[in-house]
């Protein structure tokens, strides 16, 4: 059986973005693999968090994780900085990695843009080293992430290409990444011309899993489009549309065309209405499962459990990539 793994940062509430670009696939992987999903709450220190928030959102996105259809039953959930193995590789591959490469990575230029070198964190430019740790921490196959990724499982892939080469036998499984094509990038509602996302401020500009019914169908209501009234994909002169059009398709299941079809001469008016149909009845059951576990006793037993079966499989390839290194007795 491959193995999946793939994590989500605590930093605020799972939007649609989260869910359609990642979250959904991490539900159907289960199904035929061994899937760990990990609350990665040491990438999300790579900027200041309040501790209160931050403990609160590591609980929140495990609830999510289960609320979504992540079965503790099939799957492993757990967080992060319980296994301090990822700390251990991550330091290593450090070592392996070059700045050159990390200087490269278009989310440390997004996140450094307009910065001094003096007040950026250097965990922001090692953050994709960590990221690899996790996933060759547990021999991963097969990562599901957004598109905004796939630079990073790039260099994952590289890092352990290298140290196979160096080493000549499989330190580490090279894992692939999974993306999803159709709705892989959720944009924001404001402007689409960047992507959803947990921490713009305008709350309009996205949808949480946690949102009301109301807000929904306000966000949805005040989403930006244009003017020419017609419902038609295309990115480049329609973004805000074919956004739409998009968040519509992978929740209903009813492809771009056939949607451009029912709509044709119908405005933007109908559309977005439907749309919030199809929205809150997608979300709805999400919530509401949400409220059930986020503080029951059955999460914290997910995660203790969880952290076990974790600690189990990372000793092992620690223990494996220390002798490789040549490091301890
Ligand atoms: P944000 O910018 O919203 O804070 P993030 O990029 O920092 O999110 P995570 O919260 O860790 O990252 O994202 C979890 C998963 O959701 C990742 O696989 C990521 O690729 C995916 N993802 C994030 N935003 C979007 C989006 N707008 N559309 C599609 N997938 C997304
Ligand atoms: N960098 C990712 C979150 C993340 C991740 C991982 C995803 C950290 N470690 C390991 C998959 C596998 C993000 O910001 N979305």
């Amino acid at each position: 059986m491959k193995r999946v793994f793939s994590g989500v940062q605590p930093t605020g509430n799972l939007h649609i973005g989260n869910y359609l670009g990642a979250l959904k696939q991490f539900v159907e992987l289960q199904e035929q693999h061994q899937c760990i999903y990990c609350v990665v709450d040491m990438h999300s220190i790579t900027l200041p968090q309040e501790p209160q928030e931050l403990r609160e959102h590591i609980l929140d996105i495990a609830a999510l994780y289960m609320a979504v259809g992540v079965d503790p039953k099939k799957s492993i959930i757990f967080i992060q900085s319980e296994v301090s193995g990822h700390a251990e590789l991550g330091w290593i591959l450090n070592c392996a990695s070059y700045m050159g490469e990390l200087s490269r990575m278009t989310q440390f230029k997004d996140k450094s843009k307009g910065k001094e070198n003096g007040s950026i964190p250097s965990g922001i430019f090692t953050y994709p080293v960590l990221m690899a740790a996790d996933i060759l921490l547990y021999d991963a196959d097969i990562v599901p992430v957004g598109n905004d990724q796939k630079q990073h499982i790039e260099l994952t892939r590289d890092l352990a290409i290298r140290i196979n080469n160096r080493f000549q036998k499989q330190t580490f499984v090279v894992p692939e990444g999974r993306f999803l094509k159709e709705g892989a990038r959720i944009m924001a509602l404001d402007d689409p011309t960047s992507k959803m996302s947990k921490s713009a401020e305008n709350d309009f500009s996205r949808i949480s899993l946690l949102d009301s019914d109301t807000k929904i169908k306000k966000a949805i209501m005040k989403a930006t489009t244009d003017s020419d009234a017609v419902v038609r994909y295309d990115i480049e002169k329609k973004p805000g549309v074919s956004n739409l059009l998009s968040i519509y398709s992978t929740f209903s299941g009813i492809s771009i065309e056939d949607l451009e079809k029912q709509y044709e001469g119908c405005g933007y008016g109908n559309f977005k209405k439907d749309l919030v149909e199809v929205t809150i009845d997608a979300i709805r059951p999400i919530r509401e499962r949400f409220e059930e576990i986020r503080n029951s006793l059955e999460l914290t037993k997910v995660l203790d459990d969880g952290r076990e079966r974790a600690e189990a499989i990372a000793e092992k390839t620690l223990a494996r990539v220390k002798t490789d290194f040549g490091l301890g007795r």
